[in-house]
């Protein structure tokens, strides 16, 4: 690995904020492609987390700063990642679902649909059922992309999809899900339009279903 991108890897392990936005500066000076400052640089130090808090290593208060790390150096990359000024090619409601506050994976489908055209209407996290309903109701979403992190959480896209169709809107919107724990097969019983493993197939998904 690039040493820069091993420097953040290491600063969002160590959730250090400002490191990780100074080095994601400097990578990007560096002519480093954003899309390999993200996966290889960022992404990969979020798994090595996980797997540090599974094997008992990491508690909460290490993952949540490590998370504000890795939200720093992002904010850092978006310019980089999204392309101001275009007509939007249809609007997205994306949030993460009721009881679910992991936003990071939410954050950088939002960022890549935005970079791809698309109108985000970005609800945050424990996004209710009737709150995606208001969005396509009152708010014309075209696309509901939802994100859910936790295996306890994930039944929420369920309920929000039988949510759409109980209030007769389910024709009018394209359903998407996405997140660690989900998978084509879950996108299919819930009845949804389509599962993204991540954040630029996300992307190929929204605009094949346009
Ligand atoms: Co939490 N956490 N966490 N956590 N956390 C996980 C998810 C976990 C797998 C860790 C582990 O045990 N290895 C585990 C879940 C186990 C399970 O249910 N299967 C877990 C747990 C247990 C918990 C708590 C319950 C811990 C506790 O309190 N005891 C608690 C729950 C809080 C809650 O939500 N109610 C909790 C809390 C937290 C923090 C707040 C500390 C923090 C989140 C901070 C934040 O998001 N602002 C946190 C973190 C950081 C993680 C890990 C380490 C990293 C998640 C992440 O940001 N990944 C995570 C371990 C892991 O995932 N390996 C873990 C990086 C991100 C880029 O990837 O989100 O997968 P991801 O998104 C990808 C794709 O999934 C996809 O695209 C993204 C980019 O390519 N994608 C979509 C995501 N959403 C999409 C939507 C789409 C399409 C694609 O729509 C179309």
């Amino acid at each position: 690995m690039e040493p820069v991108l091993q420097a953040i890897f290491d600063s969002i392990l160590n959730g250090q904020q400002k490191v990780t936005s100074a080095k994601v500066q400097e990578a990007l000076d560096q002519g480093i492609a954003p899309g390999s400052v993200l996966n290889e640089g960022m992404v990969t130090a979020m798994a090595e987390v996980g797997r540090l808090f599974e094997e008992g290593e990491y508690f909460v208060p290490e993952m949540l700063i490590a998370a504000r790390a890795m939200q720093n150096g992002l904010s850092v990359l978006k310019p980089a990642l999204v392309k101001a000024d275009v007509k939007p090619i249809g609007k997205v409601a994306a949030g993460t679902v009721k009881g679910d506050l992991h936003d990071i994976g939410k954050n950088l489908v939002c960022m890549m649909l935005e970079g791809a055209s698309f109108e985000i209407l970005d609800l945050g996290t424990d996004v209710s059922p009737e709150r995606f309903v208001d969005a396509v109701q009152n708010q014309g979403a075209d696309f509901i992309a939802m994100s859910a992190l936790l295996t306890t959480t994930m039944p929420n896209m369920k309920n929000t999809v039988e949510a759409l169709k109980a209030s007769g809107l389910r024709d009018q919107v394209k359903v998407l899900v996405g997140g660690a724990p989900v998978t084509d097969a879950y996108a299919k019983e819930i009845g949804a339009d389509g599962y993204a493993p991540d954040a630029s197939r996300a992307v190929a998904l929204a605009k094949s279903l346009l």
